[in-house]
């Protein structure tokens, strides 16, 4: 499969409210999924092995995957966690394999220790699921680093997170959640512009907290202030809402193995609202719906600007 080849890598230092670094395309960007871990929800176990897991990186690069984010620790409800060197060891061949291929690594973790030799071995961008909770050193690395930061939103560790999704109005309780964390991490030394926000879909919430955070994807950005949204990361891909709003008629949730299309059709929301970024599982219709998002995007343009011509000769 081939895919234009719409993204490009940002020259030189980030232009105010450019992600330094990281590729750029005039469309919602994907990033595809590889956890190297035993027991992570939906791919858990499958890229254990770090030939395996560059692979895989590379298989999701190479149908459309703009960037490859990397995990080694499973935030599945109720999970443990795991020491930090267990976590370097599953991660670092992986990270290193993958920057040497040339691909644009982002590192999914909740310690700083972890994300300082994730960036010293190349890679690009930190996905903190904890949005600097999880660690006090965090915020200190990226803010050295420099680097683009994933402030998501999070109540607590896997482990007892269902006991925390209690909400008075969960968009915007959200919102001032995510709101305090983007400011604590900007008062740590975090730039601004760097900043990525991600409403944090089935941590510490039900269901229909996730449906009502998606239908309200602007509202999540808007915390950028009037006119400079935050880039959003929108990670809905095979959580498990989806598989339960899909439920057989036995009632019994729809196995994840079995949701991608949905994924497809919630990229495709994402996009439209504007999403910045969608981090998915299985790659290629993913990679399909955001361009068609953003060409429909450019024709509703073209039309507001009086040039709506049928047959002009763009694709
Ligand atoms: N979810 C998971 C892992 N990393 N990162 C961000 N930014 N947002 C998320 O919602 C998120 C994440 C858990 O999903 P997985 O185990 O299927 O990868």
């Amino acid at each position: 499969m081939t895919h234009d080849a719409g993204a490009r890598a940002a020259p030189g230092p980030a232009a105010p409210g450019r992600l330094s670094g990281l590729p750029s395309a005039p469309r919602t960007l994907v990033m595809g999924v590889v956890n190297v871990t035993p027991d992570s929800f939906s791919d858990g176990g499958s890229w254990l092995a770090p030939e395996a897991a560059v692979a895989r990186g590379e298989e999701l690069a190479a149908c459309g995957a703009d960037i490859v984010d990397v995990g080694g620790e499973s935030t599945r409800p109720g999970a443990q966690r795991i020491p930090a060197g267990e976590e370097l060891r599953r991660v670092m061949p992986v990270i290193t394999g993958l920057v040497r291929a040339g691909i644009c690594v982002s590192i999914d973790t909740m310690r700083g220790g972890v994300a300082e030799q994730a960036l010293r071995a190349g890679a690009r961008m930190v996905n903190d699921v904890s949005g600097g909770l999880a660690d006090p050193d965090m915020t200190g690395v990226v803010a050295a680093a420099g680097v683009p930061y994933v402030v998501n939103h999070w109540r607590g560790h896997s482990a007892d997170m269902y006991g925390k999704a209690v909400y008075d109005d969960v968009v915007a309780d959200v919102r001032a959640e995510l709101s305090l964390r983007v400011h604590d991490v900007i008062a740590d030394g975090v730039d601004p512009s760097q900043i990525i926000v991600d409403p944090g879909l089935g941590f510490a919430k039900h269901a229909p907290h996730n449906w009502a955070l998606i239908a309200s994807l602007p509202d999540i950005m808007a915390l950028g202030g009037p006119g400079s949204p935050f880039p959003l990361l929108f990670a809905a891909s095979r959580k498990r809402f989806i598989g339960r709003l899909l439920a057989g008629p036995d009632g019994e949730p729809r196995p994840f193995t079995e949701s991608d299309d949905a994924t497809v059709a919630l990229t495709a929301l994402a996009a439209a609202a504007g999403a910045w970024c969608v981090r998915v599982h299985e790659v290629p219709a993913n990679a399909d719906a955001v361009r068609v998002v953003a060409r429909v995007q450019e024709a509703q343009r073209e039309r507001a600007a009086g040039s709506g011509q049928a047959g002009s000769g763009s694709q």
